[in-house]
């Protein structure tokens, strides 16, 4: 076990479906702790960056406009991000999340209870939890400085 920071993101969907509280009641219900929080406008370079990983994936495109809100009419680009800390903190949010697929998800995790998928094919499952350290660090770097994180 090891102390952990970790990044979330609430996505447009879980914002427009006004669900930020919910996320938040989760991951402190199950012990983390709240280190840091703020709303942030998405760039298009911002988004690409954070997730230039999935660049060759099909869905990259669709991916990008989701994140910036573009389907969820969401204005000014806007989206709620955060750090959480625990031991173990990144698997741990990512067991509340639950599964990419939100189909797949159990049913008792965020993505589970409030995911779906659209008909173009969109994965919507609310939650953005970085995945490994080494992206939960270049995440964190990539959203807050360094005097954000309490
Ligand atoms: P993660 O968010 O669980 O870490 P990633 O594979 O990193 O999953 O993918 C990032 C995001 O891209 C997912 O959360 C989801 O919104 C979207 N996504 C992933 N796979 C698919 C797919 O097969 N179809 C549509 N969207 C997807
Ligand atoms: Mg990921």
């Amino acid at each position: 076990m090891a102390l952990e920071k970790t990044l979330i993101l609430v996505k447009p969907d879980g914002a427009k479906r006004q669900l930020t509280g919910m996320v938040f009641d989760r991951l402190e219900a199950a012990g983390l702790d709240l280190c840091a929080a703020k709303v942030v406008s998405v760039s298009e370079e911002h988004a690409r960056e954070h997730y230039k990983d999935l660049s060759d994936k099909p869905f990259f495109e669709n991916l990008i406009k989701y994140i910036r809100g573009e389907f969820h009419s969401i204005r000014n680009n806007k989206i709620l991000a955060a750090v959480f800390q625990g031991e173990d903190a990144i698997k741990h949010v990512r067991k509340v999340a639950g599964a990419t697929n939100p189909e797949e998800a159990d049913p008792g995790t965020i993505r589970g209870s409030f995911g779906r998928i659209t008909t173009d094919g969109q994965f919507e499952n609310v939650i953005h939890a970085s995945g490994n350290r080494e992206d939960a660090d270049r995440e964190i770097k990539l959203w807050f400085k360094a005097e954000e994180i309490i």
